[in-house]
């Protein structure tokens, strides 16, 4: 028996969208079965050969509609203030004018699918309910894998609990009639003219970080754009981390990290938890501990490769639904990076492709939908209801200068300083700019759904409150380039090198040396011996360059300044602290 006001808001719908029929999802094998069925029948999926690729399909995008529009995504809180400078706000009365026309009558002849799902470990005290109704089949499945999809979501529902409201049509995926809306007081979320993962499946992006951020700021825990992942040392000691990085950084990759093979016979072991969220909660201990509200992985496929993360891999071998890759003559897929080139290819777009061909074959955003179950580091740990926990939070951005290998920040405090002031080139997980460096606060820019001030205020306040038990924080930078343009550091599974001397840091060891950004690690902590990294590289990789510092401080003043009255004190004193040792450091 469905919970009545999730009856009322179908039925209201159903009257809006006048669909042909009306489908509640159960998640089943066999409902699930029936659809990819159908759009195979249909022609919006190609079922991939089913001894390579069992249980996975291949669907191609509308060409105009690839990534999140940023653009397009809209935080309807009551006042401007509240959404802050870094949303797009519109009033929720003027945003209901525009849009809720649009569903009018948008799913004639099409069937109206009604999805319950849950994000968070069932039984969790931290997993919460949503309703995503749409008619995309391709969202349904999508859905099923990202989320746990039907009874288990009616159960935890029950007869009057709350869920959030997600409406969806693909309309006619128009780019002019494309919005992705949030109503924070109405815990709605509606998202017209676009099946991409991050404007479709709600429970992702929409609900999980931009709602799911305004209710944690309410309710005392934190909805953060982070990996989570277990990291045992050669004693048996686990230690778990969550780290921010903006889209297509390699988050999914750090997740799953293999270690070398030096590490692994050493007796180190990683373990995944999750690749794209955090829920971040206190426990009765007073630590901070961590669930991925997710239950499947949404990765960037071009090089994802046996070499770059096999964990990856083996999670999308079965079961997998892939956006926008190239697709073979024999009914697998392909990516650049992936492994040699196939002689020929039909590319993301649907036109013949040799190695020849100017363009890429898979789109650089394409996309691999797979059952976090299948990984094969998947922690046991990683649907425990009270989740695991963390002990350093990591912020990264891709930057080719300035920023060094890893620092690590000199209290919480400082540490939220240094999320805040994040930077990182674009990339392609949304439309536009690619390379342009911005800031992107926590990796946050793009899902906070409130005041970005007030955010950092909350981060704030939630380090008050945990004092002495919060997390250590870090920063890292993968990406940093020589002159002449090549990587300085391998990345990958060399990156345990880093997370080691975060582990050890961690735990009160760790050799460092004090910068005017935060502790730095000795070139021996982070290996550069051991990976024949000669001194110049070494140099550079560790570098803080005062005058390089001293302009990107005084850039971060101009950005802070922008936040006017509700900027925290506290980080407007962090930034001043900093150009004051830069300036004593000569
Ligand atoms: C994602 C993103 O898909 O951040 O995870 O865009
Ligand atoms: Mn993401």
């Amino acid at each position: 028996m469905p919970d009545q006001a999730l009856q009322q808001w179908v039925d209201e719908v159903a009257a809006l969208t006048t669909p042909d029929n009306v489908h509640w999802c159960d998640g089943t094998d066999e409902e699930i079965g029936r659809l990819y069925d159908m759009m195979v029948e249909d022609g919006v999926l190609v079922r991939l050969d089913s001894e390579k690729h069992p249980g996975s399909y291949y669907a191609r995008s509308d060409i105009n509609d690839v990534a999140r529009v940023e653009d397009r995504t809209f935080i309807c809180a009551a006042t401007e203030d509240e959404a802050g400078p870094t949303n797009n706000w519109v009033a929720p009365a003027e945003m209901h004018a525009m849009i809720d026309p649009l569903f009018n009558g948008c799913m004639a002849g099409r069937t109206m699918y009604v999805i319950p799902y849950l994000m968070g470990p069932p039984g969790s005290p931290m997993a919460k309910v949503g309703v995503e109704i749409t008619d995309s089949p391709f969202v349904v499945a999508n859905m099923r894998i990202m989320t746990r999809m039907g009874q288990v979501a009616v159960d935890e529902l029950g007869e009057d609990g709350d869920f959030v409201k997600g409406l969806h049509s693909t309309g006619n995926l128009d780019p002019e009639q494309r919005y992705i809306s949030h109503f924070p007081d109405e815990n709605l979320i509606m998202s017209f003219s676009s099946n991409y993962g991050g404007n479709a499946l709600l429970g992702k992006k929409c609900f999980a970080l931009r709602l799911a951020s305004v209710m944690a700021r309410r309710e005392g825990w934190l909805a953060e754009h982070m990996l989570i992942l277990g990291l045992t040392d050669p004693e048996g000691n686990r230690t778990f981390v969550a780290a921010a990085f903006p889209s297509a950084c390699g988050k999914t990759n750090l997740a799953m990290l293999v270690p070398p093979d030096s590490f692994i016979e050493a007796g180190w072991k990683v373990e995944t938890i999750g690749d794209d969220i955090a829920w971040l909660k206190f426990g009765d201990d007073g630590r901070l501990y961590a669930v991925n509200p997710e239950a499947g992985f949404f990765g960037v496929a071009p090089l994802t490769s046996e070499e770059t993360n096999p964990n990856a891999l083996a999670s999308c071998r079965a079961n997998t639904l892939f956006t926008n890759v190239a697709l073979l003559p024999d009914n697998t897929v392909w990516w650049e990076g992936l492994c040699d080139p196939p002689a020929e290819a039909t590319d993301w777009k649907g036109n013949p492709w040799t190695p020849e061909s100017e363009d890429p074959a898979a789109h650089p955003n394409s996309r691999f939908t797979a059952p976090a179950s299948q990984c094969p580091c998947i922690s046991p740990d990683w649907e425990s209801p009270e989740g695991v926990p963390i002990s350093a939070i990591i912020f990264g951005g891709r930057r080719s200068s300035t920023t060094p290998l890893v620092y690590q920040a000199r209290s919480w405090q400082h540490g939220t300083y240094v999320g805040a002031t994040m930077t990182s080139e674009k990339t392609a997980a949304a439309v536009g700019g690619l390379g342009e460096l911005r800031h992107d606060p926590m990796s946050m820019l793009p899902f906070c759904g409130y005041h970005m001030a007030d955010y950092w205020q909350h981060w704030l306040d939630v380090g008050e409150r945990g004092g002495d038990n919060m997390p250590e924080v870090f920063h890292v930078n993968w990406f940093r380039r020589d002159e002449s343009g090549s990587w300085l550091w391998p990345g990958f599974g060399e990156n345990i090198r880093v997370l080691k001397w975060i582990v050890d840091r961690v735990g009160g060891g760790g050799d460092a040396v004090e910068s005017p950004i935060g502790w730095l690690p000795t070139p021996e902590a982070v290996g550069f011996d051991e990976l024949g990294i000669g001194d110049a590289a070494g140099e550079a990789l560790l570098e803080v360059d005062s005058e390089e510092w001293l302009a990107e401080a005084n850039g971060r003043g101009e950005y802070l300044a922008g936040f006017g009255e509700k900027l925290p004190a506290a980080i407007r004193e962090e930034n001043d602290a900093l150009i004051t040792r830069l300036q004593s450091s000569d």
